[in-house]
């Protein structure tokens, strides 16, 4: 049997990794490739899969930790898929607070399964609004240290780095952003692409095709900072059925929820990672996302928008840089003031926690094959900071 192609999409939380999955899986479809897609979280209810299925894709989700910790979830998922369908291609995207997936996934799929997959180039998308507010020396970021250890991780190990929503800055921004990430990992392809517009899809696709095996790059991870830096972040995960006395527009009210939910995650400095809500209503499926506090609420309408309704399925998925308690805390108030007299809310779940230490299942790790120079226990500013120049003692 001819190898799946196997594509690992990864990247921090937000930066556009399931809209890209959605646009390649069109892309290639388009091209009469058959496609399945792996999802991947800490908890169910998952707004992304949720969205990907909405959009015909086939979807397989690996819940209850990242790919590394559920080695053989994904192997399972991989082989529903495979035995269902027989893709031609497979796109996984692990969880934007994962890192060290070339030693934990990429390395053990090809020594376990040489036959069964051909290994990508591990790609991993970037946001340019997050990646220069994580290297401006005026502001001091938003996110923790240990957050931005785990975020400089993700570059590190990338084979290709793609400087996502190059739609949303000039064209100049775009250019130096690439620039500086091309000098800092100077073994990844650097690509700036815009997942939303589908723009530089193609090319990247295309660069996947012609590139060696992917995952080389390993290095080393201070687990014990990949740890905290994780803990610092609440995750929260809801579903929840609305009602309304009339019909509503399901569209206004989701950009007020999110709204809601940025005034009061800004109030008490809890620094948004990525909220994610999904509406479903008769005949309209709604997506919004907030990718930080002082972001703007963003919603994409799928498919045609239906006749107001007047009840709807509700999911949050929240991650934000706060206590798991207090984050629930402010979900619950942001939903109730949401909700006024006009709606009524039956929370069928709602789950708070924050990430347990990654322990993956497999590590094979070769810290010499690390091209990346420097501290291997540097967090994103320290990659891009300047080389000190070296003082010899006479
Ligand atoms: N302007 C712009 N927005 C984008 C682009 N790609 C994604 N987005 C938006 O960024 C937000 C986050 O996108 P997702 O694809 O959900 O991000 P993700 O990386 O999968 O996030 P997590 O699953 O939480 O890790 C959404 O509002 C998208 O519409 C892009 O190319 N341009
Ligand atoms: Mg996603």
């Amino acid at each position: 049997m001819a190898k799946v192609q196997l594509i690992l999409v990864g990247g921090f939380l937000g930066a556009g990794k399931t809209t890209l999955l959605g646009k390649a899986a069109a892309r290639l479809s388009a091209a009469g490739r058959t496609v399945g897609l792996v999802t991947n979280d800490q908890a169910e209810d998952l707004v992304d899969t949720q969205v990907l299925r909405a959009c015909g894709f086939r979807v397989q989700e690996v819940g209850g930790g990242c790919f590394c910790c559920r080695f053989a979830d994904l192997v399972g998922a991989t082989d529903k898929l495979i035995a269902e369908h027989r893709p031609d291609v497979l796109i996984g995207e692990p969880v934007g607070s994962c890192t060290d997936l070339a030693a934990t996934v990429l390395r053990p799929l090809q020594r376990f399964y040489p036959g069964r997959y051909a290994v990508a180039p591990f790609s991993v998308v970037v946001d340019p609004e997050r990646l220069e507010d994580l290297l401006s020396s005026k502001a001091t970021s938003p996110l923790a240290e240990k957050v931005l250890y785990i975020y400089g991780k993700q570059l590190e190990e990338a084979d290709v780095i793609l400087l996502n929503k190059s739609d949303a800055i000039s064209a100049e921004r775009a250019e130096a952003l690439a620039a500086m990430l091309a000098m800092r990992f100077p073994a990844a392809k650097v690509m700036a692409i815009s997942a939303l517009e589908d723009s530089g899809v193609d090319e990247w696709l295309e660069f996947l095709q012609r590139s060696a095996a992917g995952g080389a790059r390993v290095m080393e991870v201070d687990y014990g900072t990949y740890a905290e830096g994780e803990a610092l972040l609440g995750w929260l995960n809801a579903s929840v059925r609305v009602r309304a006395r009339a019909a509503q527009d399901w569209k206004a009210l989701g950009l007020k929820l999110l709204q809601e939910l940025r005034t009061r995650f800004a109030a008490s400095k809890a620094e948004v990672a990525h909220v994610k809500l999904a509406l479903t209503a008769e005949g309209t499926a709604l997506t919004g996302s907030l990718t930080s506090t002082r972001g703007h609420p963003f919603l994409i309408v799928q498919g045609e928008a239906g006749a107001p309704s007047s009840e709807a399925l509700l999911l949050v998925n929240a991650r934000v840089q706060s206590e798991p308690e207090a984050l629930k805390q402010t979900v619950r108030a942001a939903l109730d003031a949401w909700a006024g007299e006009d709606l009524e809310l039956d929370v069928s779940a709602m789950r708070n926690f924050a990430p347990a230490p990654p322990q993956p299942t497999h590590r094979f790790a070769e810290p010499e094959t690390c091209t990346v120079e420097g501290n291997p226990c540097a967090t994103i500013r320290d990659l891009f900071r300047p080389k000190r120049k070296q003082h010899r003692r006479a």
